[in-house]
């Protein structure tokens, strides 16, 4: 945590997209890290955003099971929702509420210059949603509605944390208060960046049209061992030095991938396998990687055996969720000049 002081008690949110199956770089980048934030004396939120997810279109038949698993998927990596609230978006309307006036803070040329922004609508912006252009003031609005102070994200969410201080500040700035918090992204380890196995260049992603490009954490044991076997890489040995594979994309995500598993850092994994052949570091990679992830896929296999369960903990979460989030909407609103009900 940041050593500036605040007035605002630490809290932690983040959210995942039900967009499609959950995948090694969710686990690495996002879930894993969730669970270390868990162990800490840190109120925790986690949420299924599958008011983002429609950003883009999602048949509803698979929107709610990708919600559900999603939420196994949490549970099955460690979340305890009796520790954390665990929430689906949706289940919360604070989060859509201030939204609306974050729209209103946040300015048209911020959210043109966001990278995700212009990747997911390319050149076909005239045919996007109006609601992928103004993702990023809903993840502010996530965030904000909590007063959350730290925020554990991929490399990749790291402009929408900073665009969400900046929403902040303005907000804070054009009423004069100081009622927002500085959010701070916590990026950190050696899974922030999970490259797909078939392109070093290009991140992991629930949306690639190649199976093969990513591990999915309900993968059984065959699959994972598969995909790590067929992943691209150079014909050189590991190199024996971390500065080794800078040059080297598909090693260094093979690495940092090892490294992310093992909890170890690049230099200590470099120190174990640097110098061996693929033939040789893949098998180890398969192994270390069907034994970390078949036991989530199996529990995620057995609590998706009983979506009710699934849902009543996601209930349960929203309450706990809007306790907080109610109080803070509507200190918004006063502030903002809306009149509140006698
Ligand atoms: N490849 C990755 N490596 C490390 N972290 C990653 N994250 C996503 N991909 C990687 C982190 O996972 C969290 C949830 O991401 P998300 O699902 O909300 O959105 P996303 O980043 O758009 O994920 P995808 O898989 O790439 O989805 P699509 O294909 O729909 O765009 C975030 O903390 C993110 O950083």
């Amino acid at each position: 945590m940041s050593d500036r002081p605040s007035r605002f008690t630490p809290r932690v949110f983040s959210g995942i997209q039900p967009s499609g199956n959950l995948h090694l770089g969710n686990y690495l980048g996002a879930v894993k890290r969730f669970v270390d934030w868990q162990a800490r004396d840190v109120e925790t939120i986690f949420c299924m955003v599958d008011q983002h997810a429609i950003t883009v279109w999602q048949d509803p038949a698979d929107l709610a099971r990708s919600t559900r698993e999603l939420a196994a998927g949490f549970i099955a990596a460690g979340i305890d929702p009796e520790r954390s609230i665990l929430i689906a978006q949706s289940q919360v309307p604070e989060h859509a509420q201030l939204a609306w006036i974050l729209n209103c803070v946040a300015r048209m040329g911020w959210m043109r210059r966001m990278t995700q922004w212009k990747e997911k609508a390319g050149k076909n912006a005239e045919e996007a949603s109006l609601g992928l252009f103004a993702y990023p003031a809903l993840m502010a609005a996530d965030i904000l509605v909590y007063h959350a102070t730290h925020v554990p994200v991929g490399e990749d969410q790291k402009q929408h944390i900073e665009l969400t201080r900046d929403i902040a500040a303005k907000f804070n700035h054009d009423y004069g208060v100081d009622f927002f918090p500085e959010t701070q992204p916590v990026i950190e380890g050696a899974g922030t960046r999970v490259m797909s196995l078939r392109d070093g260049s290009r991140k992991m992603s629930k949306s690639d049209a190649s199976d093969a490009a990513r591990i999915n954490m309900t993968d059984d044991a065959d699959a994972i061992a598969r995909k790590i076997r067929r992943a691209r890489t150079d014909p050189k040995p590991l190199p024996e030095t971390a500065e080794g594979l800078e040059t080297r994309p598909e090693a260094r995500n093979l690495v940092n991938i090892y490294a992310a598993l093992r909890e170890i850092t690049v230099e200590a994994a470099i120190a174990e396998v640097g110098g061996q052949g693929f033939g040789q570091f893949k098998p180890l990679l398969a192994d270390l990687a069907v034994e970390k992830l078949s036991p989530i896929a199996g529990e995620m296999a057995r609590l998706m055996d009983d979506p009710a369960q699934i849902d009543a903990i996601l209930g349960r979460g929203a309450e706990r969720a809007r306790a907080i989030a109610a109080p803070i909407l509507d200190e918004t609103y006063r502030i903002v000049g809306f009149v509140r009900p006698a």
